[in-house]
């Protein structure tokens, strides 16, 4: 078979997803071979791209089947060392067949029900997915590839009701939503399972990282991309419909995912990166070091395109609190608008990371700014809509 043939320089369907034996036939003595769940998604889709250029390993993607397949993070690579396998988390059976037939080097699982807002209306599908399949993943780990490295997503969420700032890796773990409470639940499974089978696994903890691939449903991407179809209206002189939001006086700490994709990698091989490494792995926290309001996030973005808003409020209650600008015949235009549908039943009302010991121990850097990050994201929702 013509490996360069059977996935890239086709229609990315059904068809070119491999089940686990067909998947198996394309590991090799001489090659590592890595497992990423979650390939479709903006981490699991850059970790590929960082992989391909910096390793020979063989990577094995996991998609869950549907109907409707979005392969738009994954559509531009073009490499024989890159495979889609089918995978879900919520199948036992499935995951312990993954790890014993295909017996990876490292297991990096990306997949997960990663929307807080959702998690309080999915609390259980929540919580089997993001805390009860990683059992499944320690155990087949433990059972069939006991000496394969283990990361598992973990996010700053899992501080929520933060006690100080600037949140490090002794804050203690105060969950404020179902999503935080699973990531705290993982995270102390892999815990357990490290020390008592001295497993490589993992669990860091990932403040908001964002990019160009982010879901459209996540604050900043909701924003930029609106900011975007913004932007053409007043270009095409057509009416302009204001972005509506939830709380935004809620602070986060947002970084470029492509800058924690590395941070991951280094997480992952400490034996190369931390001369100080003494056998045992250990979780680092991975941030920017900087918080912003939703407000600050909306300003900037607006900036990217020309634009110099002002906030007003005629009351003293929040949800009346309205973006606008002057266009060149001096009419206020409404851009941005409070809908209190989008606020939480209990709000992370601050994330602020301190990611001291990874720069320092993993001699990891973040190479792009916030300013950087927003720019990044506008710009190309620009040119996606253009
Ligand atoms: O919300 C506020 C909202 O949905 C950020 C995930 O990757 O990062 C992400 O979780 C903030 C919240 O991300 C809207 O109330 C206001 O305070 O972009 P988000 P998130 O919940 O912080 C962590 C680290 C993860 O681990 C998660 O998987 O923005 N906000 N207005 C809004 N949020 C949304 N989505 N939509 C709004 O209209």
């Amino acid at each position: 078979m013509n490996l360069e043939e059977t996935y890239f320089k086709k229609k990315i369907d059904n068809i070119n997803i491999l089940n686990i034996i067909d998947a198996a036939k394309f590991k090799n003595e001489t090659n590592k071979c890595v497992v990423i769940t979650g390939v479709t998604g903006q981490d699991g889709s850059h970790m590929v791209d960082y992989l391909l250029k910096n390793t020979q390993y063989i990577i094995f993607g996991g998609v869950r089947r549907l109907s409707v397949q979005n392969h738009t993070n994954i559509r531009h690579i073009k490499s024989d060392r890159f495979h889609l396998i089918n995978f879900d988390l919520n199948d036992s059976n499935n995951i312990y067949k993954v790890v014993e037939v295909l017996k990876p080097d490292y297991f990096i699982n990306f997949a997960a029900q990663s929307y807080v807002a959702c998690s309080w209306d999915f609390a259980k599908i929540t919580w089997e997915t993001n805390a009860t399949s990683i059992i499944d993943i320690l155990e087949a780990i433990k059972s069939f590839k006991p000496n394969c490295k283990l990361y598992q997503a973990g996010s700053s969420e899992e501080f929520g009701n933060v006690s100080y700032s600037p949140q490090d890796e002794k804050h203690p773990l105060k969950p404020r939503s179902p999503y935080g409470a699973s990531k705290v639940a993982s995270r102390q499974l892999i815990k357990v399972y490290r020390e008592s089978y001295n497993l490589y696994a993992i669990q860091g903890w990932l403040f908001n990282h964002e990019g160009t691939r982010r879901g459209e449903d996540f604050v900043t991407r909701k924003i930029t991309k609106n900011v975007a179809k913004i932007n053409k209206s007043i270009k095409n002189n057509e009416p302009v419909i204001p972005i509506e939001l939830g709380n935004i006086y809620a602070k986060r700490d947002w970084s470029d995912a492509e800058d924690f994709i590395d941070g991951i990698w280094r997480m992952l091989n400490q034996e190369i990166y931390n001369e100080n490494y003494n056998g045992t792995p250990e979780e680092f926290v991975f941030s920017s070091n900087e918080t912003h309001t939703i407000k600050e996030f909306v300003e900037l973005a607006f900036n990217c395109i020309g634009i110099n808003g002002y906030w007003k409020n005629d009351s003293t209650d929040l949800l009346n609190e309205k973006y606008f600008y002057k266009n060149k015949n001096n009419e206020e235009i409404l851009l941005v608008k409070i809908n209190p549908s989008f606020y939480r039943l209990a709000e992370v009302d601050i994330l602020f990371g301190d990611s001291t010991r990874a720069r320092h121990e993993l001699k990891w850097e973040p190479k792009t700014i916030f300013e950087s990050l927003v720019k990044k994201m506008v710009n190309n929702d620009i040119d996606l809509i253009s």
